[in-house]
């Protein structure tokens, strides 16, 4: 406890700059020690992350107005009806559905003759639903550390990785991007083929950040691979761990996880934030998605509202080069192709057997289950279908372990740091899978 507390003082005395030139120490790992490091913090928890802040200190769980509830649904129509009433759905079993729901979204479930099975305060399912506080979970990366991280793979590698920022958050945070090519630094235009890795678009989904971080960390640690060093040579490769880093430093900023998804932009009454995942102009606001400012699946004032969708959509659409990409979420262990915001297949046949052909790959690398994204639910406003409708890219979200299911059903968005190890390593091979398809991947089929 006193390592605690004394931890807690200095970290809370560090300043941005004197966090980030620390980072290299840790950020010099190779990826297997880098793994393994995670895997004995995971046994042996060091101390928070966290920073004392007395303005956060009173923010609790304990006065948050949502719940966890479970209700009668069996099918994709009805679990779509229910996003659109502002619950955000975690787990699926065959007739019922689990998730999180703001009380004041309550009414219109009695209005609408929705049966609610089981219901408790969110706070209360948290603590016994937790598999890891914070504490234990220092090994996932925050934004400094993912910064720094970063930062210290364009160090070592300056001949082939630069980093630059997509833009700035509503908080004024940079969306890092690491970008991976042999000829083109920064933002400078290239003709190869390209492929985006880009996680965290759900604050609560820290699992969503390791994969692509990590999965650069294995790319530049095996560059004289031949197979790799011929993607480094040929591709145009992106990695963007954190697309909503205000919601993910949000979720963390107590010590205590706040269970946030959203971005962290003011809205009306006093609301914050629009979910990322609604926010793209793809059938905005329509099947699956909340016009209610305190719903976890609030689409947003706007299509691209909030400026981290403004930032992808003004990155996608100044690389006509871009062919394939990968939103990580968590969880339920998923391969997920468009369309997700509407029950139809894509129009394009030919398209169809490609996403389809290379969700199955990659579900053949992770053990996880590929599908259409409406097959779980519709949901309007989905970075996927916006990228494949806008730029035609082969577009994949991928939601990481655990597997999910019924009321609490095993899944977590905090399933702790022993789950990183396997994800990460099984999420490589599906990355590079996808790599290997994204110099043409229409001959996949
Ligand atoms: O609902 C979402 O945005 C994603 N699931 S999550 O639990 N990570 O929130 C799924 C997106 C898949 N797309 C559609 N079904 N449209
Ligand atoms: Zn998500």
């Amino acid at each position: 406890m006193i390592r605690l507390l004394l931890s807690l003082t200095f970290l809370a005395s560090l300043s941005v700059n004197a966090f980030a030139s620390e980072a290299p120490e840790r950020s010099s790992l190779s990826f297997d020690q880098l793994l393994k490091s995670i895997s004995s913090a995971y046994e042996a928890p060091p101390a928070p992350v966290v920073e004392e802040r007395s303005s956060t200190a009173a923010r609790t769980l304990e006065n948050d107005p949502r719940l966890w509830i479970s209700v009668a649904a069996s099918t994709k129509e009805e679990r779509t009806r229910l996003l659109e009433m502002g619950l955000s759905i975690e787990a699926i079993s065959a007739n019922s559905v689990s998730g999180i729901v703001h009380r004041d979204s309550l009414p219109a479930f009695q209005t609408k003759s929705v049966s609610v099975l089981a219901s408790i305060p969110l706070a209360q399912f948290a603590s016994s639903s937790l598999k890891d506080f914070p504490t234990q979970d220092a090994a996932y990366h925050n934004y400094q550390e993912m910064y720094g991280r970063l930062k210290a793979l364009e160090s070592a590698n300056p001949d082939i990785a630069s980093l630059f920022s997509i833009g700035r958050t509503t908080e004024g945070r940079e969306i890092w991007t690491l970008r991976i090519n042999s000829s083109a630094k920064g933002t400078k235009p290239s003709s190869k083929p390209g492929a985006v890795f880009q996680g965290a678009h759900h604050a609560r989904e820290h699992l969503s950040v390791e994969v692509p971080l990590l999965f650069a960390v294995w790319l530049l640690e095996n560059r004289d691979n031949a197979e790799v060093r011929k993607y480094i040579d040929t591709l145009d490769i992106y990695i963007q761990p954190m697309i909503n880093p205000d919601g993910a430093e949000f979720d963390i900023s107590t010590g205590k996880y706040q269970w946030w998804r959203k971005t962290r932009s003011p809205q009306a009454s006093g609301n914050f934030g629009a979910d990322l995942n609604r926010n793209y102009d793809s059938w905005w606001c329509q099947a699956g998605a909340s016009n209610s400012p305190w719903a976890d699946t609030y689409c947003g004032p706007s299509a691209f509202s909030e400026p981290e969708s403004r930032a992808v959509r003004d990155f996608v659409k100044a690389r006509p080069n871009l062919k394939t990409m990968i939103s990580y979420h968590t969880y339920a262990e998923l391969i997920l192709y468009p369309w997700g915001g509407k029950y139809e297949d894509i129009p394009n046949q030919d398209d169809l057997r490609v996403f389809r052909t290379l969700a199955e790959g990659m579900a053949r690398l992770t053990g996880y289950t590929a599908q259409k994204s409406s097959d779980l639910y519709a949901a309007t406003g989905d970075s996927c279908d916006w990228a494949y409708a806008e730029a035609g890219i082969f577009a994949f979200t991928i939601e990481l372990s655990p597997a999910g299911g019924g009321w609490g059903g095993g899944g977590t968005f905090y399933p702790g740091a022993g789950v990183i190890d396997k994800t990460v390593r099984d999420n490589v091979q599906a990355a590079l899978y996808l790599l290997r398809n994204t110099s043409d991947p229409r001959r996949a089929i």
